[in-house]
């Protein structure tokens, strides 16, 4: 390779980085200066992905887990003939611009996925790497058509933060061998020197977690960049983790310290920097013909032919498996309606069951006609009811299994789910209680930002977990997931509204849905419905003739509520019953539904619900909850503590009434 095309097309990479952070006023251009040869040398000599086909599904997959460096992620697919034209890169970090500070999935073309939380990043790669196998092993000869590398960036910062442990561990024990993982290890992070928080020895962490280390001592050596993928291209058994030395800011007069972490270079530093040290005597934003034909010859002509070689391969795949083509093809854009039985089963009249029960018998059913359905718990399947009955594990000897053992790493978890859907091919879920839903908050909210139909299902859900007390007793964690936003949250009453759950669940293409499940029987309601589900809100028991009043109520508490209601109606009162699982789907309904459930003033309804009232002013004047923490007895005493009984209900609404 010419190495002065090379060297130039380095200068142009960094100072388009100098210069969009510098007209921005605003980024990041530490590591964007220091990691562009790790870029280069992967997008010159190996990434394959095709610019005019950006979601072409065989491509490889790159994520930016130091998600701050986007500048650098900018400048790389816009010389790679992406959508993305120079204004943009001159609008980086502005208003509705497609630069945005940190990278966005479904925002900016060639984005595979949205970081800038650090480690989300490598975890979300992790789970792409366990779904394309998880594809690959699903289609009879699916390598035919299905196998790429997934490649990913992360630095310090990264590597500090728990969640990448948990990913890494998973990684190393799942054998993802498809797995590239660059660590820009700079020893700089945003407050200084890296020492002063962290001595640990990363090779030795990523070599007890079985993963393929290799190091590349400079890295602005890019034949060994390049030797380094190459070696680690051949791993069959492991991940493979790239340690690159390099220097924070390389070539600013600040480089090599946290100065250039997050503060543009400014014009003074920027043109030393270009010119004296780069030799790039160029205006601003210039980039060198022989540049763009340099990305032209390598990445872009690479993958062209890949795609075209991938055509020809589905096309002579379609000879053999046509059926399993079409499937491949179908499920690739994550929209499974097609797949999903259109009758619900019958159900029990009289019959009493846990809507974590309910929704494991949901899970195996649905599961019949849903070829891609992939999922599991952080060590909780047998509580949550994970388990796909007569399914395989999802391990290194067995691709094609269904149930994932995620172990107890629920934001490991939750954030490769991400990874998996970023992927695609794949619809998952995963389960824990719902008290440490918590523990996977970034990672839900990660999803719910980047329009993944991510499946949350929560069980254990309110004081009545009984016991194990109040660490494992949910108060806040409900009101917490309703304040995300694109998060649907469905708590359904019964069997019948936890399968109508389930389908929403599965027909969402862009939003994640959590599923709040109990652990104590519920009885079947008679007048439960799935419609009813689908507009998150509805008249679960009529009043007689004129409601003087509206009990909401959610899960396990509809029951106590229609009980209330019953023991009203001797007492001459007349109250309506409002089943309300989801929050979400009932403010998606148009004003005059909702006026016609909720039909009477604020002031004449109750919420309730066994876990905090917060948030519910807003479709209640008084609240029957939990705000405080619970206690530790069998599920009954502790209600009975609580004073969680249909008889304090009816004094309440009875006093309301007075
Ligand atoms: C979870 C999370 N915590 C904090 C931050 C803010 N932050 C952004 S970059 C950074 C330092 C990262 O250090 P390193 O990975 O070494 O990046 P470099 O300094 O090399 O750019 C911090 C603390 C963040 N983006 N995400």
């Amino acid at each position: 390779m010419n190495k002065k095309i090379e060297e130039l097309s380095i200068a142009t990479i960094r100072s388009l980085c100098i210069d969009e952070t510098n007209k921005a006023k605003s980024g990041h251009p530490g590591m964007a200066l220091g990691s562009a040869p790790i870029l280069y040398t992967l997008w010159t000599r190996h990434l394959i992905a095709n610019p005019h086909e950006p979601t072409w599904f065989n491509r490889d997959r790159f994520v930016l887990s130091a998600g701050h460096a986007s500048a650098l992620l900018y400048a790389m697919l816009h010389l790679s003939g992406y959508d993305l034209p120079l204004d943009e890169l001159k609008r980086f970090r502005q208003i509705d611009s497609r630069t945005p500070g940190h990278p966005e999935y479904r925002w900016t073309v060639g984005v595979d996925a949205t970081s800038g939380p650090l480690g989300q990043g490598i975890a979300q790669a992790v789970g792409m790497a366990m779904a394309q196998e998880s594809v690959k092993a699903n289609y009879p000869e699916g390598e035919l058509i299905h196998n790429h590398y997934i490649y990913s960036l992360c630095g310090d910062g990264c590597l500090q933060e728990g969640l990448t442990q948990e990913a890494i561990s998973l990684a190393g024990h799942q054998k993802l061998n498809k797995l590239i993982l660059f660590y820009d290890a700079n020893q700089v992070t945003l407050d200084g020197a890296l020492g002063m928080s962290f001595s640990e020895d990363v090779k030795q962490r990523f070599l007890a977690s079985e993963w393929n280390v290799l190091e590349v001592k400079d890295g602005n050596d890019i034949e060994a960049i390049d030797k380094a993928i190459i070696e680690a291209k051949k791993s069959k058994e492991k991940p493979t983790m790239i340690l690159v030395h390099t220097i924070i800011g390389f070539g600013s007069k600040k480089q090599g310290t946290s100065a250039v972490h997050g503060n543009p270079l400014g014009i003074e530093d920027g043109h030393y920097t270009k010119v004296e040290v780069y030799g790039f005597d160029h205006p601003d934003f210039f980039i060198p013909e022989e540049v763009t034909k340099h990305f032209a010859d390598t990445f872009i002509a690479r993958g062209e032919k890949a795609y075209l070689d991938n055509q020809k391969a589905l096309k002579k795949y379609a000879e053999k498996h046509q059926e399993y083509l079409n499937r491949f093809q179908s499920l690739i854009d994550l929209s499974v309606t097609n797949y999903l039985p259109t009758v619900m089963p019958d159900f029990v009249e009289g019959s009493s069951t846990s809507t974590r029960v309910a929704s494991g018998k949901a899970l195996n059913a649905y599961m019949l006609s849903l070829p891609n359905l992939v999922g599991g718990s952080a060590d909780v399947a047998s509580s949550v009811m994970t388990k796909l009955e007569g399914g395989v594990n999802f391990g290194p000897e067995a691709r094609h299994g269904h149930n994932v053992n995620w172990g107890i790493r629920e934001f490991g978890m939750a954030s490769a789910q991400n990874g998996m859907l970023l992927h695609g091919g794949v619809r998952t879920y995963v389960g824990c209680f719902l008290v440490f839903a918590d523990y996977m908050k970034a990672a839900i909210r990660m999803a719910a930002l980047s329009h993944l139909p991510a499946i949350y299902l929560f069980s254990h859900d309110s004081i009545a977990v009984g016991e194990d007390g109040p660490t494992h007793q949910p108060i806040e964690q409900l009101a917490m997931l309703r304040s995300i936003p694109n998060l649907r949250v469905i708590r359904p009453c019964d069997e019948r509204e936890t399968y109508a759950a389930w389908y929403q669940a599965l027909a969402s293409t862009n939003a994640p849905t959590a599923l709040i499940l109990s652990r104590q029987n519920l009885p079947l309601i008679a007048t439960s419905s799935a419609e009813g589900l689908s507009k998150g809100a509805y008249v679960i028991s009529k009043e007689q003739a004129k409601a003087d009043f509206i009990i909401i109520a959610t899960g396990s508490e509809v029951a106590l509520a229609i009980d209330a209601q019953k023991k009203l109606k001797e007492l001459g009162k007349d109250v309506r019953v409002v089943s309300m699982p989801s929050w979400e789907l009932f403010a998606k309904q148009d004003e005059e539904y909702q006026e016609e459930v909720l039909s009477l003033p604020l002031k004449k309804r109750i919420s309730v619900e066994m876990l905090t009232t917060f948030g519910w002013d807003r479709y209640a004047a008084h609240h029957m909850g939990v705000d405080t923490f619970g206690a530790s007895a069998p599920a009954s005493d502790v209600i009975k503590k609580f004073d969680f009984t249909s008889d304090h209900l009816v004094k309440m609404i009875e006093d309301i009434l007075k």
